[in-house]
C-alpha cells in the first residue's frame, strides 16, 4: 500500500466532527485559511482521503457504470468512455473540506453534470438530484438549480491525472462551489427526483446547501445568472 497520510473516518470520527459543524465554525475556519494560517498547520495544504466506510471501492476503469434515472426521458448508462467523449469542463479551484483544510489550485476535468441531465431529459416535476456511491453508504443531493451551476461536474481527472481510486475514481462528483462533503466519490448513480433527499453527511449534521461562503439559504447569488 502506498504510504501516505490517510485518514479513514470512522463513525466514531463523524460523530465527534458532528459536533463543529455549526456556521460558526465553519466562520472560524474560513477566517483562518483568509489569514493564511491554513498553510501553517500540519498537514496543510494537502487532501485528506475520506472514507466513511474504512476502505475503498475498487472499480476498474472498463467496468465503471453511471446510471442516470428517475425522472428523466432517456434513462441512461454511461460508460467512462461515454462521459470522456462528451464535451469537457476544466477548473482550477480551491478545495475546502468543512472541518477546515483546503487545498489551493486544485485542477479537475469532466463533464458538467448539466450536460448528463440534457442528455437524458429532465421531465416536467423534477426538483432534485440525489447521487449514490459505490461504497453503498454515501449519498448527497442538490436541488435542480444546482445541479445545473457550470461548476458543478461529473469528474473523470482531478490533480493532472485520472482520479484515482483514493480520491473517488475512476468518476467522482465535483461540487466546486461548496464544501468538499458534497463531492461524493465513487459515483455510481444520479437520480433526477421531486424533493430533495439529505445526504448521509446532511443527516449528520452539515448544511444541505454547502454554499463556500457560507450562506445556508436556498439559493446562491449566481442562480438564476448563468
Ligand atoms: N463516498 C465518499 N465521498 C466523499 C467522502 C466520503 O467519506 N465518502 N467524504 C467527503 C468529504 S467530507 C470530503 S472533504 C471529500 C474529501 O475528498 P478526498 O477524500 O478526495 O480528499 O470527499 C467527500 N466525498
Ligand atoms: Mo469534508
Amino acid at each position: 500500500m502506498p504510504v501516505g497520510r490517510r485518514v479513514f473516518l470512522g463513525l466514531g470520527a463523524l460523530a465527534a466532527i458532528g459536533v463543529v459543524l455549526g456556521s460558526r465554525i465553519q466562520s472560524a475556519a474560513r477566517g483562518a485559511l483568509g489569514t493564511g494560517l491554513g498553510g501553517l498547520l500540519p498537514f496543510g495544504d494537502r487532501f485528506r482521503l475520506y472514507s466513511i466506510t474504512g476502505s475503498y471501492p475498487t472499480v476498474a476503469r472498463d467496468a465503471y457504470r453511471l446510471e442516470v434515472s428517475g425522472l428523466v426521458e432517456r434513462p441512461a448508462t454511461l460508460t467512462l468512455a461515454d462521459l470522456e467523449a462528451m464535451p469537457a469542463t476544466r477548473l482550477v479551484r480551491t478545495f475546502q473540506c468543512v472541518t477546515g483544510w483546503s487545498v489551493p489550485d486544485v485542477e479537475w476535468e469532466g463533464v458538467a453534470l448539466s450536460a448528463i441531465l440534457d442528455r437524458v431529459g429532465v421531465r416536467p416535476g423534477a426538483v432534485a438530484v440525489s447521487f449514490d456511491s459505490y461504497d453503498h453508504a454515501d449519498t448527497e443531493s442538490l436541488t435542480l438549480d444546482q445541479a445545473r451551476l457550470p461548476d458543478v461536474l461529473v469528474a473523470y481527472r482531478m490533480l493532472g491525472a485520472p482520479v484515482t481510486r483514493e480520491h473517488g475514481g475512476p468518476v467522482r462528483l465535483y461540487v466546486a462551489p461548496m464544501f468538499g462533503y458534497k463531492s461524493l466519490k465513487w459515483l455510481s448513480r444520479i437520480r433526477v427526483v421531486n424533493r430533495v433527499e439529505p445526504g448521509f453527511w446532511e443527516d449528520n449534521g452539515y448544511p444541505v446547501n454547502g454554499w463556500l461562503d457560507g450562506s445556508t439559504g436556498p439559493t446562491d447569488p449566481r442562480l438564476g445568472l448563468a
